[in-house]
């Protein structure tokens, strides 16, 4: 009805989105038919009924096997001009848009190929578009480090760098030196923490990455010091209420604590994490949430005016948005 016409129009921004996670079965399979990259999957049906994930490592295994079919500078902007347009869509205004360079340097795409294609695409719209390059948190701090100068020709292209893959086991402090040098490049920081992790990693993104957004960030509200710090600060999590269902941080979405992060004053936004395997774009994630919870329509129109207020857009365009 009226609401759902609300969260489907109303202008919003984009923070959380692998662009990896962006890709559609029938384009995975398009790209392998293309590069002649064999797949384990029969068919586009066969692959997607095998997206039935049971924690986060159970999705990034099928997601590092979807990435492997793209191999040219063509696929990658092939793959980010098809999210460009879907968000644009949803009425997705900008976006700052992840992606993994290890994912691909390691199977001998170059680094070059990746970013230049992202990049060329972003660069023609529809929407207004920003790169947050992130290492992969189960490699080590040495080869973050290596990715980091391999990508110091492209500095242009990307405005900061982010945190991904697998949580536990791999806390932030294991990237103490990578997100120094960063910072000293200028560069903005972000990190997934609280995902599947303790707020002690949220904590420690904070104190020792320094970050100035929390990807996910939900098991905050385990932490009342945390939470009352978070407020404080006024630091954005970037909230993927679908994401958190297809990879059990919730049972279900009636039991997703959105509505509660919001109530305690936390700079909540809603993203999409990965379209193409959760479920659903921007507008899909809203819709699910406000249906499953007692949001309203200020409660929509606070988590629009949170996502330009925590994006890496510049105090005037800011405002132009807000
Ligand atoms: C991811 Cl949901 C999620 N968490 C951590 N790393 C990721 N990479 C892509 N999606
Ligand atoms: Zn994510």
């Amino acid at each position: 009805e009226q609401l759902r016409s609300v969260l489907q129009n109303m202008p919003k921004a984009e923070l959380h989105i692998h662009i990896e996670g962006s890709l559609e079965p029938e384009l995975i399979f398009a790209l392998a038919q293309r590069n002649s990259v064999s797949l384990p999957y029969a068919s586009v049906e066969a692959l997607r009924d095998a997206y039935a994930f049971t924690d986060l490592q159970s999705f990034l295994d099928i997601y590092y096997a979807g990435a492997s079919v793209l191999l040219t500078e063509q696929d990658f902007y092939d793959m980010t001009a098809a999210y460009l347009q879907r968000a644009a869509a949803d009425n997705v205004r900008h976006a700052e848009i992840f992606f993994d360079p290890q994912t691909h340097t390691a199977r001998g795409v170059p680094f070059e190929t990746v970013i230049n294609g992202i990049w060329r695409a972003c660069q023609e719209g529809p929407i207004s578009a920003s790169l947050i390059m992130c290492f992969l948190r189960h490699l080590s701090e040495e080869e973050a480090l290596a990715t980091l100068e391999e990508s110091l020709p492209f500095r242009d292209k990307f405005i900061g760098v982010g945190l991904d893959s697998s949580e536990v086991g791999h806390p932030p402090e294991k990237f103490a030196r990578v997100f120094e040098r960063a910072r000293q490049l200028g560069l903005r920081l972000v990190a997934h923490a609280g995902e599947e992790g303790p707020p002690a990693y949220i904590e420690s993104a904070l104190d020792v990455l320094e970050v100035e957004r929390i990807d996910h960030g939900v098991r905050s509200l385990e932490s009342p010091a945390l939470v009352e710090r978070l407020v404080r600060e006024q630091m954005a999590l970037t909230v993927c209420p679908l994401s958190n269902i297809k990879l059990r941080v919730f049972d279900v979405m009636g039991k997703h604590n959105l509505r509660e992060l919001l109530d305690k004053g936390l700079v909540a936004t809603v993203n999409s994490d990965d379209p193409a395997y959760f479920g659903g774009y921007m507008n899909d994630n809203f819709i699910a949430a406000f249906e499953a919870l007692p949001l309203d329509v200020n409660h929509a129109r606070q988590l629009a005016r949170n996502s330009f207020a925590a994006s890496f857009l510049d105090p005037e365009r800011k405002r132009a948005f807000i």
